[in-house]
């Protein structure tokens, strides 16, 4: 269990940076500070599950991103807006009239999550468009009394749940509503013309919705609200009210706002990168859009959602992994696939997931990721080492037995230490196609100095998160890649002439590195990289408005041990250039 504070994250990289659009805040709502603790009660398979689907779900799924022809690029359910197709009201309410998902299959979906390893299932209820998937007495603009259909997709789901275990719970946009007059970005008048204010849709829909949806569908898991924005806190007080009197065991997710969640939810589509203290969750999506869009086949490998996952547990949180069915219901075949492959690997290795705490380095490793129960380390070795060693930096606790798992079998593992590493010896081969686990149970509490170690075998990146820096500025940079896709980076920028970003890292093979820089700039920079106390070189390399990765060239580390790199600025503009990442590789 872990019964840390929370800390304000989301304040924290407020403070650091401001999204580029608009602040965090209004966003995705404040952090929350709560024991852990206090939350047992509430959300223990958000706590111990680690790993739960969401469904985007919606009209908007219909469109699929296209809208007389034309494909709109982004997040589906952001279709309506002005900045996606700009549908007007009545528009978008006449897509109602066509929806007839006859493909949905509550049993089917549930079954997918729970092959999939998922713990519950969080449904969108209602998003920022104002329908309701649910049978809504509050508003009729809801599937059953606007729809051919007329069915409640939602008591089958949540029945279907329970059938397979699984817990159940409601996506609810709280704030946005853009089709009831009111609503933040909705109709500012209603029917008759007469101005409409946030009041008259708080009491007359949402208010009632969320009685609706935690009184009529047995017990929730989650109240996930999205994007309180600037709604007051008394508004959102009356909600947590309602939650708390019809369910007093689900949480609220940290985008209630005001700090009233009772769980920090991180920015949309945010895998941290350094351990992340209390009770957290990332959202993240198995394509590009939350809703189903029908040009984006990019999915996710089984792989690549292990590697998520994996980094979400042991960074210390929870995560939540999004499919969004086409209109007509179905689940799009190649996010099914990739959740089946994924979860029959969590089926053999359930212990690397459930229940398992952050790890002690804090961070990745350059071949996998580690997770911890009570004394034991789980590797998951997602870059199989070609040499047939694999190298742990900085275990300080002493190890009684390390074995390769194979499902349930496993074979013991030589070890042997060397200036503070740690030295496993493996087979050529990856016993796992995918990710290959090794057990340390270890004599006592795990103890790491999670310094950064250089990789003998494999190329090693350190993210700018990792830096101290002096003279120029490190933060978050947030974007969007196409609209509602959102991407960040930790990045150091605005150099000034003396500035350094130096990173601590332990070296075990002395000799030659190969040193690679990934920014962003513009024009011919010019790049320095200093050994402290030892090597300096310099470099010109071309730059781009992408990251992107340049080598700058060889520096030595003459013999093991602990070293500064410090990376400086020395030409170009200092306006512009962003650092991402430092990267070492063996030069052999
Ligand atoms: O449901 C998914 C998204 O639809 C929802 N959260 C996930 C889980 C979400 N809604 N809003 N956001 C995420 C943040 C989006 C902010 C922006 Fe904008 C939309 C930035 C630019 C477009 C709104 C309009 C804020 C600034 C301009």
């Amino acid at each position: 269990m872990k019964n840390k504070l929370t800390i304000g994250i989301l304040s924290a990289l407020i403070l650091q940076g401001m999204a580029a659009e608009q602040g965090m805040n209004e966003m995705w709502g404040e952090s929350t500070v709560k024991l852990r603790a206090e939350n047992a009660a509430r959300g223990q398979l958000f706590d111990e599950g680690n790993y739960a689907m969401f469904i985007h779900w919606g009209l908007y799924s219909q469109l699929g991103n296209k809208v007389d022809g034309k494909t709109y690029y982004g997040i589906g359910e952001w279709i309506m807006n002005p900045r996606m197709a700009g549908i007007p009201v009545e528009e978008y309410k006449n897509l109602a009239k066509t929806f007839n998902p006859k493909k949905f299959d509550a049993k089917a979906i549930a079954k997918l999550a729970k092959d999939a390893g998922m713990k519950y299932i969080i449904i969108t209820s209602k998003h920022h468009e104002g329908f309701a998937m649910y049978h809504s007495k509050a508003c009729d603009f809801n599937v059953v009394d606007a729809t051919p259909w007329a069915k409640d997709p939602m008591h089958e789901l949540a029945e279907a749940c329970r059938a397979e275990g699984l817990g159940f719970g409601f996506y609810y946009s709280h704030n946005q509503d853009w089709t009831f007059p009111g609503g933040n970005r909705g109709p500012t008048t209603d029917e008759k013309g007469n101005p409409a204010t946030f009041d008259d849709y708080f009491v007359k829909k949402c208010l009632p919705q969320v009685e609706e949806i935690t009184s009529n569908y047995g017990p929730i898991e989650i109240v996930w609200f999205d994007t309180p924005g600037n709604m007051p806190k008394k508004y959102v007080q009356q909600l947590v009210d309602v939650v708390r009197k019809n369910q007093p065991n689900a949480l609220v997710s940290g985008r209630a706002g005001h700090g009233l969640g009772d769980y920090q939810s991180l920015g949309d589509m945010e895998v941290p990168h350094k351990n992340v203290d209390g009770m957290w969750e990332s959202v993240d999506t198995t394509n590009d859009s939350w809703a189903y869009a029908w040009y984006d086949e990019y999915w996710k490998t089984p792989k690549e959602i292990l590697r998520r996952l994996i980094a979400c547990v042991g960074r210390g949180g929870t995560y939540m992994l999004n499919i969004g069915p086409r209109g007509d219901g179905s689940v799009p075949e190649r996010a099914a696939r990739s959740l089946e492959e994924s979860g029959a690997w969590i089926r053999r290795y359930p212990q690397v997931v459930y229940a398992a705490d952050a790890s002690p380095w804090e961070h990745a490793l350059p071949w996998g990721d580690v997770t911890v129960k009570g004394n034991r380390l789980y590797l998951s070795v997602f870059e199989w080492p070609a040499g047939g060693k694999l190298y742990l930096p900085g275990l300080k606790t002493k190890i009684a037995s390390a074995k390769l798992l194979l499902g349930e079998k496993s074979s013991a593992v030589p070890y042997e230490s060397a200036h503070g590493w740690t030295i496993l010896g493996l087979p050529p081969v990856a016993p796992e196609k995918l990710v290959s686990v090794i057990e340390i149970e270890l004599a006592g509490e795990p103890e790491v100095v999670p310094t950064f170690g250089v990789d003998p075998d494999i190329g090693t990146e350190i993210l700018a998160d990792f830096a101290s820096v002096a003279g120029a500025e490190l933060s978050q940079k947030r974007w969007m890649e196409k609209f509602g896709e959102w991407k960040s980076v930790h990045h150091v920028h605005d150099w000034t002439a003396d500035a350094k970003a130096t990173f601590e890292v332990s070296v075990l093979e002395p000799g030659d590195y190969i040193v690679s820089l990934t920014y962003a700039g513009e024009g011919r920079l010019v790049w320095g990289v200093d050994v402290v106390g030892g090597e300096h070189i310099q470099n010109q390399q071309n730059s781009s408005h992408n990251y992107q990765e340049f080598p700058i060239g060889w520096i030595n580390f003459p013999e093991p041990g602990t070293y500064a790199v410090a990376v400086s600025f020395l030409e170009g503009d200092p306006a512009l250039a962003s650092l991402k990442s430092i990267h070492f590789a063996p030069a052999r």
